[in-house]
């Protein structure tokens, strides 16, 4: 039997949100456009080196812009043009994006978060990139431009989150809340097919990936938790894993097994990654893939942002996993 496609899929589950529009539905059909177009210009980003150009058309100004400012571009003008949501907010823009003006009626309910292309700088090496997203029912009244407070939810209040990854083959992976589901693109067709239903983190991980180069700088508990992983003790050592590109990563360690790390180092003591771009959204999948996500000490879709690019230590893949990395912290520091 043929698989289901995403946007088969994506009308097949509206039913699990009572009294729905479709709204939804139709926003992460709009992603799903997007992320097509994204990855058609990833899939050529050596060619382009090679030509000296980024070979789009003929417009100078695009011309010049990176993939990843292009990705942010891309995703931020179809979400824009088919007004579907009242507000985006990218780790690419300082500021968030009020799009309520735009749609006379104002009756559009999300705001979507995006990290339009992370990992970027692996696209100079071919080394797998992603897009990744994350979808809030807003909290100001509807018919209102949006405000701040709209965008700074604790990531509990998700209503959807997912990401492509642009890999040896590409995939979109989300979550409305009813578990995860992959969906690989046939690029022949350019249509997405239901590929990995209902995804869970193995019970067991053995993989750990964390910028081992960095381990001077790391907090005590996280030096101990990686000897930890290294000694010949039970089930370990672990393997160590790591591309320095969150998606691909957090992709590998689900299907896998593993566990995913950013601690605090002196460059970035908070951490480097973003908790409303990168991590509420991976927190999200991993919680309904049955695995969790912490900073250290709070379940990072507890946690009640301050601001619009704020960076948080990271932890995430399997429950068992996180829970030592958590205990280690508890002991040392
Ligand atoms: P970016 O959003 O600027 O691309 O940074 C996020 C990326 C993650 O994808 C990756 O896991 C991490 O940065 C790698 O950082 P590092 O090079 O410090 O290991
Ligand atoms: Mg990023």
């Amino acid at each position: 039997m043929q698989p289901k496609t995403l946007g088969e899929f994506v009308i097949e589950k509206q039913h699990e949100f009572p009294y729905s529009t479709g709204e939804l539905s139709n926003l992460l059909n709009s992603i799903r456009l997007a992320a097509k177009v994204v990855n058609h210009y990833v899939n050529k980003a050596g060619l382009t080196d090679i030509l000296g150009a980024t070979g789009i058309s003929n417009v100078q100004a695009e011309e010049q812009q990176k993939l990843d400012a292009l990705a942010n571009k891309l995703f931020i003008d179809a979400l824009i043009n088919r007004e579907i949501v009242c507000g985006i907010a990218s780790e690419e823009e300082t500021d968030y994006i009020s799009v309520s003006g735009m749609n006379k009626d104002n009756t559009n309910k999300y705001v979507v978060l995006i990290d339009p292309l992370d990992g970027s700088s692996n696209i100079d090496v071919n080394v797998s990139v992603g897009t990744i997203f994350s979808i809030y029912r807003r909290i100001s009244p509807v018919g209102t431009p949006v405000t701040l407070e709209d965008f700074l939810q604790p990531g509990r209040n998700q209503v959807a989150a997912g990401y492509v990854i642009y890999g040896t083959s590409t995939m979109l992976v989300y979550t409305t809340g009813h578990g995860v589901n992959g969906f690989t693109l046939n690029p022949a067709l350019g249509v997405f097919y239901l590929s990995h239903p209902n995804m869970k983190y193995p019970s067991k991980g053995k993989i750990y990936s964390i910028n081992e180069g960095n381990y001077v700088h790391f907090p005590t508990g996280i030096k101990k938790y990686i000897k930890y992983c290294q000694e010949e003790k039970d089930d370990r050592p672990c393997t160590s894993r790591y591309i320095g590109s969150l998606v691909s990563d957090f992709h590998r360690n689900m299907i896998k097994g593993g566990v995913y790390l950013y601690p605090p180092t002196s460059k970035h003591p908070n951490g480097k990654l973003r908790l409303l771009y990168e991590c509420n959204p991976m927190a999200f999948l991993a919680e309904q893939a049955g695995g969790k996500a912490s900073d250290g000490y709070r379940n990072i879709l507890d946690i009640k942002p301050e601001e619009l690019h704020q960076r948080v230590p990271f932890y995430t893949g399997t429950t068992e996993m996180v829970d030592k990395i958590e205990e280690f912290i508890q002991i040392y520091d």
